[in-house]
């Protein structure tokens, strides 16, 4: 192939798009609670050894690209729309005006919020650090943010701790620091309480995002279950305004399982919000958009969610590659993640209805018979055969991936 010249490459992307399919209408996009985050697309291709490869876009773009797209909420960071020293200032309230008026004109809504408390450098010691005036500054942050999330009639609140750790061993005390951290989100849900009570509106849902690495070396609430015994842990006032966001990368990331991650926390009642991506084990936060690397798990992950009836948001928290341009992220990346998202969730209902995976399970359920509960070995004898089922239903949803059971088949 000859080199392609620059003016024809966007077209080349748009045909060789056109030419995949699988992309769903803005509509059929629309009919699933899929949130985006401001960060995410406007997201530069930047980190610790890498330079920009894209330039910057405004919240005004970022909201008329989604909702062009089909993704019918949006999310931010404070800092993300405001400059931190704007904040508190009237410049912030010009800045939700024109958040709510570009919202308004693209049909869009604001499902949540949340407080950059990681990449400022007053967080340096993380925003429950020893000295008292950084924690104020904290509280009044998050409490703005709350008051923020009002006026853009949010529904959700976030809040992923950042630096909540140490670099060095024995530098901070960590029982003090858990219960400033958890100050903190008091601090929030309280302000959250009279806000409502001035808007005449529902309390938010204020949700504890957990990640085991990064940016702090050793991390104290490194995982969702760390999040539900803070929650759990008394230190919360009002533990019932307080749930989970997990990240599936996150949970990931420390080698667990993301679905039981998330049925612990579909069990204690606390599965508010959903980050969504792709990534891989013991690796830093790659943030790959959802179903690129391990499609066989988030099918997985999809079938439990929809068995098990969440009904929350699923957060588009990921960064398109830095190979992609400002052109790909809205034309390629954008799209595609949320139609194999829409895929997967569509495919998770055949999985649900499959007949093969259906009398497999039923059958295990059912047991084999003739087992004495007096000799172990009849236990096992009698149970033998049927667990053959379980790489059975395995191979079956390997199957359902590829569209076997729709009859593709493979031939030499
Ligand atoms: C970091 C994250 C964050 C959180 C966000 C939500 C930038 O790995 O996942 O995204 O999701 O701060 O509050
Ligand atoms: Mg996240
Ligand atoms: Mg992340």
């Amino acid at each position: 192939m000859n080199p392609i010249p620059q003016e024809k490459q966007q077209a080349l992307v748009d045909r060789l798009m056109q030419a995949s399919g699988g992309s769903y209408s803005p509509e059929v996009r629309r009919r699933y609670f899929i949130t985006g985050p401001q960060w995410a697309v406007a997201y530069e291709g930047q980190a610790l050894f890498h330079a920009p490869t894209r330039s910057p876009i405004t919240f005004e773009k970022v909201i008329e690209e989604y909702s062009r797209i089909g993704v019918g909420y949006w999310c931010t960071h404070d800092t993300d729309v405001i400059p931190a020293n704007d904040l508190f200032t009237p410049k912030q309230d010009e800045a939700v005006a024109r958040i709510k008026s570009s919202l308004s004109k693209h049909g869009m809504k604001c499902s949540m919020v949340t407080t950059e408390t990681f990449h400022h450098p007053v967080w340096a010691a993380g925003s429950a650090a020893e000295a008292g005036d950084v924690r104020e500054y904290a509280n009044r942050r998050l409490e703005n943010t709350v008051s923020i999330g009002h006026q853009l009639e949010a529904q959700y609140c976030v809040y992923w701790p950042g630096t909540l750790g140490y670099s060095t061993q024995g530098a901070i005390d960590e029982m003090q620091t858990l219960r400033w951290y958890a100050d903190g989100i008091n601090a929030a849900c309280q302000a959250d309480i009279a806000l409502a009570g001035k808007y005449k509106r529902h309390t938010l849902k204020h949700c504890l995002e957990a990640k085991p690495f990064e940016p702090q070396a050793e991390i104290l609430l490194p995982t969702s279950d760390a999040m539900l015994s803070l929650i759990f842990s008394g230190l919360i006032k009002h533990p019932d305004m307080v749930g989970l966001n997990p990240e599936y990368l996150h949970e990931l990331m420390w080698g667990g399982a993301p679905r039981a991650s998330l049925a612990r926390a579909l069990l204690c009642g606390k599965l508010f919000h959903f980050d969504i991506n792709d990534g891989y084990r013991l690796k830093h936060d790659v943030d790959i958009a959802v179903g690129l690397v391990n499609p066989l798990d988030w099918l997985n992950v999809l079938v439990l969610l929809r068995s098990h009836d969440y009904n929350g948001p699923f957060n588009l928290d990921y960064k398109p590659p830095r190979t992609t341009s400002n052109y790909g992220v809205f034309a390629v990346s954008l799209p595609s993640a949320v139609d194999r998202f829409i895929t997967l969730w569509e495919m998770a209902g055949e999985v649900q209805s499959d007949p093969i995976i259906k009398e497999a399970t039923d059958a295990l359920k059912a047991g084999g018979a003739g087992a004495n509960l007096a000799d172990v070995n009849s236990i096992v004898e009698a149970n033998k055969e049927l667990l053959s089922l379980h790489e059975l239903i395995g191979n079956r949803l390997f199957q359902i991936l590829i569209g076997a059971n729709r009859g593709r088949t493979y031939s030499l």
